[in-house]
């Protein structure tokens, strides 16, 4: 009588475990679909952020260029250590360990290259068409593809 009433035990049971153990993974696939684009677009969000504090960098480098030397750099290089031009007393830009790296890229104080967050140089003018009296500065953005300050490229206008 006793063993009758027991909870039957076995193949039964197990299928059914392996059941819950499939709706878990399956649930958890779906979550992860469900916030790998939300964790992408932050990734992204962050780099931008980054780089407009690397754009907003170099605008202060340029100004305390033009107040030694009464002229904008013609290009961003002349940010670095070494300069020729009447007035110089930069670097403008601390570069850490010489002027380049093993890319040849100019680098920052951190040692990190003078790229943006995605590695691509910024463009830089100081003939400009958008922030006259200044200059123009803009990274290629998220695309990596130089769009002339459109889509989605990070201006300083
Ligand atoms: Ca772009
Ligand atoms: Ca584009």
């Amino acid at each position: 009588m006793k063993k009758t009433m027991s909870f039957p035990k076995g193949k039964g049971r197990s299928a059914f475990t392996i059941i819950e153990l499939m709706t878990v993974i399956a649930i958890i696939a779906v979550l992860i679909g469900l916030l790998a684009p939300a964790l992408n677009k932050a990734r992204t969000e962050a780099k931008k952020q980054k780089t407009r504090a690397q754009i907003a960098s170099l605008e202060i480098a340029c100004s305390m260029f033009h107040t030694d030397v009464g002229s904008y750099p013609s290009t961003l290089f002349e940010l670095g250590p070494t300069g020729t031009a009447a007035g110089w007393q930069g670097p403008y830009l601390e570069p850490k360990g010489g002027e380049f790296n093993d890319d040849g890229d100019m680098v920052w104080e951190t040692g990190e290259a003078l790229v943006d967050a995605w590695g691509s140089t910024f463009s830089y003018t100081n003939a400009p068409t958008y922030k006259t009296q200044f200059v123009d500065i803009y990274s290629y953005g998220p695309d990596k593809t130089n769009d002339s300050g459109t889509d989605d490229d990070i201006v300083n206008w």
